[in-house]
């Protein structure tokens, strides 16, 4: 008895009678159907095979589809694990025979499906499995998102919804979903979250994330949708200019024209290992903000271009500068603060009777404090001569 056809998000398969030695004369074929949307992730953890160049007498055969006309994987055998398979679908064969004579202990794999994902795209989405249906019971998900150094994590939850706490302990017992600062379930919990509850956006201290679901055994929701998005942290200025770097592995498709502060006239160069903007604060239109305490804050905005032919996607960074004390920072203008700075502008917009384009709001400004200090100065003048003239 060996072989079959598995479905599901997540299982194991492993060699007739493991650990014990398997069975001469064996022919087992797994067909593994993961959900529609999603491909096929196996991992062996264990693997012992009689061995033989050419792995014709006893072998594990793997095939990218469900039958073994489809695209040929490999053929493995002796003691040396396959290395880590993914399919292009969302099916998997596996076909493991055995000759007359001579065994071993066999193999063990695991196999996921989209709910054990890596993500390493400078910005992108994902959702609890089935999402917006309901998800499975009794699943244990990872997506982990890995980007370059120099980068970290900025993670959103627009939708989360997960069986409620449990009453008793009102700890989030049954269903959560869970944020570690770092590549594993051994670094800092940056949170846990079930029902209804919406965290907040959270950053990650270094360029790595892990977001785990897990589910009990009933009761089901919509689940959740997250999007994140890498900031670069190379973010440095002087009194009078901003230095960003950005690693250029982290954007190997992009040209240097797609990165640009404040203005496409102030694109990125390239260095051999990144792409370095230096800016002016005159050069690039750099606006100045009132803090606080008096503290002057130069603003401006970072933008790259992501765009493909099929879609138009700018992302939007804000970086700041306290000019004084040389500090900058990043941080991300998220969709939401994008749509209420949008609304504000139009408020101005209306009122001022100007539909102006964004981006060249900080010359409005600086013109407006332009004129208003030579109407000043006329004013200064007039009076001064008025001043003379009655002398
Ligand atoms: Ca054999
Ligand atoms: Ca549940």
């Amino acid at each position: 008895m060996c072989g079959g056809v598995l479905k599901g998000l997540s299982g194991v398969i492993s060699s007739p009678g493991y650990p014990q030695e398997y069975s001469n004369n064996a022919d087992c074929s797994w067909t593994i159907h993961v959900s529609n949307t999603s491909v096929v992730s196996l991992v062996f953890i264990d693997f012992q095979l009689e061995n033989n160049e050419g792995c014709n007498f006893d072998f594990v055969a793997l095939f990218d589809g469900p039958t073994v006309t489809h695209r040929h994987l490999g053929n493995y055998c002796g003691a040396d694990r396959p290395p880590n398979i993914v399919t292009t679908s969302n099916q998997l064969l596996v076909v493991f025979k055995s000759d007359f004579n001579i065994g071993g202990r066999g193999f063990k794999a695991h196999y996921y499906s989209e709910c054990q994902q890596g993500l390493s795209a400078v910005s992108g989405n994902f959702t609890s499995p089935h999402f917006p249906s309901i998800y499975p019971n009794n699943i244990n998900c990872h997506w982990s998102i890995t980007l370059a150094a120099g980068y970290r994590i900025k993670l959103f939850f627009p939708v989360m919804d997960l069986e409620d706490r449990d009453r008793l302990s009102e700890e989030c017992d049954y269903d959560s979903v869970s944020v570690y600062d770092g590549a594993s379930q051994t670094d800092a919990l940056l949170g846990r979250w079930c029902g209804r509850e919406q965290p907040s956006s959270l950053i990650s201290k270094g360029n790595k994330l892990l977001v785990v679901l897990n589910t009990d055994r009933n009761e089901a929701h919509r689940g959740f949708a997250a999007s994140y998005l890498g900031v670069p942290v190379n973010v440095s200025c002087t009194r009078s200019e901003f230095t960003i770097l950005i690693p250029q592995q982290s954007l190997p498709q992009l040209d240097r024209e797609n990165i640009y502060l404040g203005n496409p006239s102030c694109t990125a160069q390239l260095t051999a290992t990144s792409y370095k903007i230096l800016a002016q604060f005159v050069n690039c239109g750099t606006a100045s903000q009132q803090k606080h305490r008096n503290i002057t804050m130069l603003v401006n905005k970072l933008y790259i271009d992501f765009s493909d032919g099929k879609q138009q996607n700018i992302q939007e960074y804000k970086v700041q500068c306290d000019a004084l004390r040389k500090i900058a920072s990043v941080s991300i203008v998220s969709a939401e603060e994008r749509r209420q700075e949008k609304k504000t502008q139009q408020i101005d917009n209306d009122a001022g009777g100007h539909v102006g384009e964004h981006r060249a709001e900080p010359h409005d400004l600086s013109d407006i404090v332009f004129i208003s200090i030579c109407v000043l100065a006329v004013i200064l003048m007039v009076i001064a001569i008025v001043w003379l003239v009655l002398l």
